[in-house]
């Protein structure tokens, strides 16, 4: 079973002579993006298997959201493979070159229109679930009130949602993730000093833990090099009993960290100093727990 099915709708016409041959570049980084997140994929092409035979394959893997691409040339293989796949799914995606300029035709079968790069769009799909609040993801296009049914008129202007623009929300931040079986870890932070920031973990893509953290320097012209590069030297030792920032004390040279923490896992809250010849130079707070 796949969480996820996205699928090329290019067909090579019978007996084409034609050497052009378009492999899905736009749908592989997303899948690879999905897939590093945790997420299960198939990436489906209708090249060589035709559109019935890749719609057939799709039923098969009892996706729940299916995301087809389209462009210009491939706008009625686009419609179709998602008519054929609209009560096999939960949730259907239109993304690529053509709804990125005009999202809003293909809300007559496709419940979300992605406009732009599909990489963090999709992911954040995914997260949100079949019946999420969509409203908070950027750069998509959405029917009030629900999704599509395939059998609608065309969408009146005024029915439709038009989140802002991708990236607007996040200008300025920079996230890690790793992925490690059902479990994700997400660290998204803005600013550089002071900087602020969430790091998440979830399962089977539920929020179940999260730490929020805020840290500047605190001296005039600060050797701002030093002082973070010392800092991710003492966050690379980590204690596994405390795995929350660094250890409690790590010592270099004339450079001293220090972590007290209060609670456990479950419910905590702290603060990591960091001291040069005696001086503090810097501090960060941090709290956090489970989500239930
Ligand atoms: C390289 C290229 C070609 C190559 C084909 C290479 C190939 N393997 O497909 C050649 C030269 C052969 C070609 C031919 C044509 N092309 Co061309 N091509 C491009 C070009 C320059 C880059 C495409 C690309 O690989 N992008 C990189 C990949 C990673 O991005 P992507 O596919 O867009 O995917 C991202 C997003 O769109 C989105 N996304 C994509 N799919 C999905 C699906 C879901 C569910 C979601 C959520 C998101 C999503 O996320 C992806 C990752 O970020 C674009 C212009 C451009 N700068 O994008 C034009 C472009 C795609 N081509 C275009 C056109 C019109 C054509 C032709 C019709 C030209 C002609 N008259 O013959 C033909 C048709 C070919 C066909 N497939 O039928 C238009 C499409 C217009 C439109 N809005 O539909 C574009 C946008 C150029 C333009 N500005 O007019 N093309």
């Amino acid at each position: 079973m796949a969480e996820v099915a996205l699928i090329y709708p290019f067909t090579n016409p019978p007996r084409s002579r034609s050497i052009f041959r378009y492999p899905p570049l736009g749908l592989g980084y997303i899948a690879s993006y999905l897939r590093e997140s945790g997420v299960k994929v198939e990436l489906l092409d209708c090249t060589f298997s035709g559109i019935e035979a890749t719609v057939e394959r799709a039923r098969g893997l009892n996706p729940s959201i299916v995301g087809v691409y389209s462009m210009f040339t491939m706008r009625e293989a686009s419609m179709r493979v998602g008519r054929s796949l609209r009560d096999d799914c939960e949730l259907l995606v239109a993304g690529g070159p053509l709804p990125t300029i005009d999202p809003a035709p293909f809300l007559d079968v496709f419940d979300v229109s992605v406009k732009g790069e599909g990489e963090e769009t999709m992911l954040e799909i995914v997260n949100a679930g079949v019946d999420g609040d969509f409203g908070s993801i950027d750069g998509i296009v959405f029917k009030k009130g629900g999704r599509s049914h395939g059998r609608a008129k065309s969408p009146n202007p005024d029915d439709l949602v038009y989140t802002g623009p991708r990236g607007a929300r996040a200008r300025g931040s920079r996230q890690y993730v790793i992925s490690i079986g059902e479990h994700r870890y997400r660290d998204r932070y803005f600013g550089a000093d002071p900087f602020v920031g969430e790091e998440i973990v979830f399962r089977n893509n539920s929020a179940v833990w999260s730490m929020n953290y805020y840290g500047k320097t605190l001296v005039e012209d600060p050797d701002s090099d030093m002082i973070y590069g010392f800092l991710v030297k003492a966050l690379s030792e980590v204690p596994m009993e405390k795995p929350f920032r660094g250890p409690a004390k790590f010592v270099l040279d004339d450079w001293v960290y220090l972590m007290t923490v209060k609670g456990v896992l479950d419910e905590f809250s702290g603060k990591e100093e960091i001291y040069f010849q005696g001086e503090l130079v810097y501090r960060l707070l941090f709290h956090g727990g489970l989500i239930s």
